[in-house]
């Protein structure tokens, strides 16, 4: 048996249901609300997933973290519908696409959403000080380190400015590539389209128009329209808030 543990509106979340359902992979859903009940810190939960964040995947009781590995070891484990190219260069273009998606796109996407969609969205919930005393227990060390470095400084402009530039390299990289080949890497759809696309939704939600500007990457404006058309990306993205 498949459980993910996931947030309806995670981004990493939504990269595994895209795989889950490309394959037709049958999973049972364990709802991990980040956001009001701050589920990913129950103990129980940080036994599985020892960074406290989502998603977490238990197959027949062996424990994954982390949404690309996730991914790579659904590929794996059930082979029938392939998500990763035959020819070993562009397996390797894939994973480094994946990289891509987790150190360039998935860093940067956070430091921009913090003041617009973080801050809001916490303070609602916490004081200051409950912010600070969670953040100094939150389980992975990085991270912890990371956000009370924000918690306390903000986020300023110019980091905001570089976040976006490297935001902007992404997206020329990608049409760059979609100049070459039809998908990420290759003639193929792969686990390299599932793990950066999610996060174009993301750029739409931060409203950060120059990077959604489909005149000017025309190739990349046409790819998330493929890659939005397809039903496993319909599935995953329809997985609402059980908690609403
Ligand atoms: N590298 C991890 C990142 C996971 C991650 O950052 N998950 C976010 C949601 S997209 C989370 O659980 N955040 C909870 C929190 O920061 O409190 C992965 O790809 O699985």
């Amino acid at each position: 048996m498949l459980t993910l543990y996931h947030f309806w509106s995670s981004t990493c979340s939504r990269k595994v249901r895209i795989t889950l359902a490309e394959k037709g992979i049958e999973w049972v859903s364990h709802h991990i609300d980040i956001v009001n009940k701050l589920e990913n810190l129950d103990p129980d939960y940080v036994r599985l997933n020892p960074k406290g964040v989502v998603p977490t995947l238990d197959h027949d009781g062996k424990v994954i973290i982390e949404s690309n590995i996730i991914i790579e070891y659904l590929d794996d484990t059930f082979p029938e519908i392939p998500l990763k190219p035959e020819d070993t260069y562009e397996r390797a273009k894939m994973r480094l696409w994946m990289d891509v998606a987790e150190f360039q796109i998935h860093k940067n996407i956070n430091v921009i959403s913090y003041n617009k969609r973080h801050v809001p969205r916490v303070n609602k919930l916490f004081t200051k000080e409950e912010q600070r005393d969670l953040l100094k227990n939150f389980p992975d060390a990085d991270k912890r380190a990371a956000m009370l470095e924000r918690l306390e400084n903000g986020v300023s402009e110019d980091q905001e400015a570089f976040a976006e530039q490297r935001l902007c390299e992404a997206m020329d990289k990608i049409e760059e590539t979609l100049g070459e080949s039809v998908w990420l890497a290759g003639d193929q759809f792969s686990l390299a389209d599932i793990a950066v696309a999610p996060f174009i939704e993301r750029f739409e939600a931060n409203g950060l128009d120059t990077l959604v500007d489909w005149s000017k990457r025309p190739k990349a404006g046409d790819w998330w329209q493929r890659v939005q058309a397809r039903p496993s990306y319909q599935t995953a993205y329809a997985f609402e808030n059980p908690n609403a």
